[in-house]
């Protein structure tokens, strides 16, 4: 499976593309609009998010509300364009433009982007380097959520820290629900409002604030992913859909880090025999799902570290690109926190790349195929 996306933040829309995908799979807007809508929460969200309210529009590729095995497109439209039409146009000439950006911001792709793309007006980088794509990732990846439930793969995020403050409750599959409930999905709820004070706060002195998200993954069967060669190993390759989200800055599998600092006989899973001598089990699970690249069965876990967003209101000095004078960096209506969305997209990205090693390890043009040899090989894994 593959895919591309297209579009820019003050464009008309953003396209997604989807190749690769099974027939017969169930799908329609239900699947796909909930988890946009969840993606533009979590507080501490700008102006921006009050003009959108993004749904997706399935163009190609499903007819009754079944994939029919051809490409897949996913259009969502972005209401904030009737703004920006002038400013956005593709036509030559309008100069000097409207709303050009010269005081590169530190931390955005902005200064970087323009010296390799030659632009001289930085709408041009940040247009596209905009977290605003990581939309039309939320609808591929809703679809490939949608797949994985079928073969009773089911994953969750949620914010485990927040601008300096950690949520101590322990993950339980149970409190799901009340996951959706919390303004910043986190299931502590001492926590939340203190990090909501910090957002609050942050927000009044031009300030911004990242955090840590968790994912979890659960009814993963053993073997997804590869040890044979480094770029089929899964844990690398959840890495890089984790890593080229917007603004994270690390990633961590199980208790990666905290591994790190302790001897061998306190990081690896003891392995045991299952219920009535039968199967495989493990009581512990620092390795978060994946041994050698691939799933071992245990649920996955992975933790990302979301830097704070890079546009402040207090700027930070930087240069203008124009005059090469010294500058306060641009000021751009922008999100004091984007944490909790942040577990929204990479949620949906593992989403994907689990997908994406389901149908290589399984295959199959359609659904019931995928369904039946999964169903096959988890009875001979049992029994193994
Ligand atoms: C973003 C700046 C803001 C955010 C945007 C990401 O947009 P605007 O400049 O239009 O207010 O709201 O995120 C989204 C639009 C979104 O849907 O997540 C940036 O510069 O990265």
């Amino acid at each position: 499976m593959r895919f591309l996306t297209a579009g820019e933040s003050h464009g008309p829309q953003l396209t997604a593309i989807i190749e690769g995908l099974p027939s017969q799979l169930p799908i329609g807007k239900g699947d796909i609009d909930p988890m946009l809508r969840a993606r533009q929460g979590g507080y501490g969200r700008g102006r921006r998010m009050v003009i959108e309210t993004d749904e997706a529009q399935i163009v190609s590729g499903v007819r009754a509300g079944r994939t029919t095995g051809a490409p897949v497109t996913l259009v969502i439209e972005n209401k904030d364009h009737r703004n920006w039409t002038e400013i956005m146009s593709p036509e030559a000439g309008g100069e000097p433009r409207k709303k050009a950006l010269t005081e590169a911001r530190p931390g955005h792709a902005d200064l970087t982007g323009g010296i390799k793309y030659r632009h001289k007006d930085l709408r041009d980088v940040l247009e596209r380097a905009s977290a605003r794509e990581t939309t039309a990732r939320v609808a591929v990846g809703a679809v490939a959520l949608k797949l994985l439930s079928e073969l009773g793969i089911e994953g969750v995020s949620h914010v485990v820290h927040l601008g300096g403050i950690d949520a101590e409750q322990p993950f339980d599959w149970a409190r799901v629900a009340d996951l959706d409930a919390s303004d910043l999905r986190t299931l502590d709820a001492a926590a939340e409002a203190q990090m909501r004070i910090a957002i609050d706060q942050a927000k009044q002195s031009g300030d911004t604030l990242g955090g840590v998200v968790e994912i979890r993954f659960r009814g993963l069967p053993p073997g997804l992913g590869s040890y044979t060669h480094w770029d089929r190993k899964l844990d690398g390759r959840i890495a890089q859909a984790v890593m080229g989200t917007q603004a994270i800055k690390g990633v961590e599998i199980g208790s990666g880090f905290a591994n790190a600092r302790v001897p061998g006989s306190k990081v690896h899973d003891a392995v045991y025999l299952g219920e009535g001598g039968k199967g495989y089990r493990r009581e512990t699970n620092g390795a978060g799902g994946l041994e050698a690249g691939m799933t071992n069965g245990e649920d996955l876990i992975v933790r990302a570290a979301m830097k704070p967003i890079a546009t402040l209101m207090k700027s930070l000095p930087t240069v203008d690109v124009v005059t090469h004078q010294p500058a306060d960096a641009a000021k751009e209506r922008s999100d004091t926190s984007a944490v909790t969305a942040a577990g929204i997209v990479l949620h949906a990205m593992i989403g994907w790349v689990l997908a994406e090693a389901v149908m290589e390890k399984f295959g199959g043009d359609t659904l019931p195929e995928l369904q039946e040899r999964l169903e096959t090989y988890r009875l001979y894994a049992r029994d193994y």
